[in-house]
């Protein structure tokens, strides 16, 4: 990599928002440097909106990952862009297959009456496809 991208992660409360803790997780196993921003829900307004997140996210919702200033929202396109940027890392199967199941996963759960059941079902094609290999 010629120059690596300044990255900011910008997140909600660790104990409450696992949508932020997904890139969170994975950059900080990878050891990819990052600033992070933390942010709050905002309690006086009902918990629900997150205090201060306009200026990094065009959806006002956490996590937002600023790549030198440009911003990527949504926790998965997130760590799709992390692979991208650091593909020596390996976030991300080699086998087609195995991405093809991760593809099901990443679409399900963005559904909001999904979540639970559409991650144990990616989870069992998952595993289905990995005791193929
Ligand atoms: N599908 C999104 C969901 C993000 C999301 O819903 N974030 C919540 C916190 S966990 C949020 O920012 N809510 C604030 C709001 O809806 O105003 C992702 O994967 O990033």
């Amino acid at each position: 990599m010629a120059k690596p991208p300044v990255l900011k992660l910008v997140v909600g409360n660790k104990n409450y928002s696992s949508w932020s803790m997904r890139p969170w997780v994975l950059a900080r196993q990878s050891a990819i440097p990052f600033e992070e921003v933390q942010l709050k829900f905002d309690e006086a307004g009902g918990g629900l909106r997150v205090a201060g997140v306009e200026p990094y996210s065009p959806t006002r919702k956490v996590p937002a990952l600023l790549v030198d200033g440009e911003a990527v929202w949504d926790s998965l396109a997130i760590c799709e862009t992390l692979a991208e940027l650091y593909p020596e890392k390996q976030l991300w199967p080699a086998a087609a297959d195995a991405r093809r199941v991760d593809a099901l996963g990443q679409e399900l759960p963005g559904k909001p009456d999904h979540g639970i059941e559409a991650q144990s079902e990616a989870g069992r094609l998952r595993h289905k496809t990995r005791s193929r290999a």
